[in-house]
């Protein structure tokens, strides 16, 4: 698993990454084409309604990383957050996420609890720079023998600390063993990532997020020529509340389900995404 995403990055190439809250949405986006999943803290909090904000706990955030890697077959870069602690608790849960299939996780550099990133006015305090570097260590150490990759993400530009702190911070967790280093940055036009990526000299390739700055094509990406993943990190949750909210809206309007049955997706639909095909084909063969 974590060969396909090491075999793009190594190559040169820009791996594509969809969002995804649960195997459902992690099997639309391997059906359109993105070459992994990112399995999403922010999506997971939303679909439990509640703030991203360390408040679920890993072991739910574990539960989802391991039903989508039972139904895809693209790799999964796991959202750590800040790891939930230090790097003892960085250890422990960089291991259950390698066992689990995982082919890379992602651990940013704030405090915990942490504070959603792409949110005004919320609280961003990064931890020692040396703290984080311990906590790539553990990292590294807890995915040896997994073939794991892990993303190092400092969310200095998130704390408004400026590129000078972002280059000084990625140079540091390179040097720490990160095999990539995500920059993320709450500006809404990309002139801010496309210095710091124009300026980063670091050893790692980089990873973004463009939520806030969407002009960012992938072909402007490509030219950029340093990042090798771009993370669509909440086009999953946000897709479904426009989606829901729109069909139900009808249906409270019409009076009924009769006008929106035929352009929602059919049951017939649902069942092959179900791979209820496949269970039938098991009964023939099986049940007696
Ligand atoms: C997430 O999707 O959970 C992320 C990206 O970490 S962001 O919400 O922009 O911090
Ligand atoms: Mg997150």
């Amino acid at each position: 698993m974590a060969n396909a995403l090491r075999d793009k990055i190594d190559a040169g190439e820009l791996a594509t990454v969809m969002a995804a809250h649960n195997p459902l949405s992690a099997r639309l986006a391997e059906e359109a084409g993105f070459d992994g999943v990112w399995a999403s803290g922010f999506e997971l909090s939303a679909a439990y309604g509640v703030p991203d904000a360390s408040l679920l706990s890993f072991t739910t955030h574990l539960d989802m990383t391991r039903a989508i890697v039972e139904q895809v077959g693209i790799p999964l870069i796991a959202d750590l957050d800040t790891g939930y602690g230090n790097a003892i608790n960085v250890g422990h849960v960089v291991g259950a996420y390698a066992r689990a299939g995982s082919a890379a996780v992602v651990i940013e550099d704030k405090t915990f609890p942490k504070d959603t990133s792409l949110l005004a006015g919320a609280r961003q305090e990064l931890v020692r720079t040396a703290e984080f570097q311990g906590k790539i260590e553990a990292a590294r150490a807890a995915g040896a023998g997994h073939d794991l990759i892990v993303i190092a993400r400092t969310e200095a530009l998130i704390a408004d600390l400026g590129i000078e702190e972002a280059l000084r911070r990625g140079a540091a967790y390179a040097e720490a063993g990160a095999d990539l280093l995500l920059i993320h940055s709450k500006q809404k036009s990309p002139d801010e990532i496309v210095a710091f990526t124009g300026r980063w000299q670091g050893p790692i390739p980089l990873v973004i997020v463009p939520t806030a700055y969407p002009q960012l094509t992938e072909a402007k990406i490509r030219a950029l020529d340093k990042i090798r993943v771009v993370i669509y990190a909440n086009h999953a949750v946000r897709a479904a509340v426009s989606a829901m909210r729109e069909v139900f809206a009808a249906i409270r309007h019409d009076g009924g389900i009769h006008q929106v049955d035929q352009r929602i997706a059919s049951v017939e639909d649902i069942f092959d995404l179900q791979r209820v095909a496949a269970m039938k084909a098991a009964e023939k063969k099986y049940l007696r």
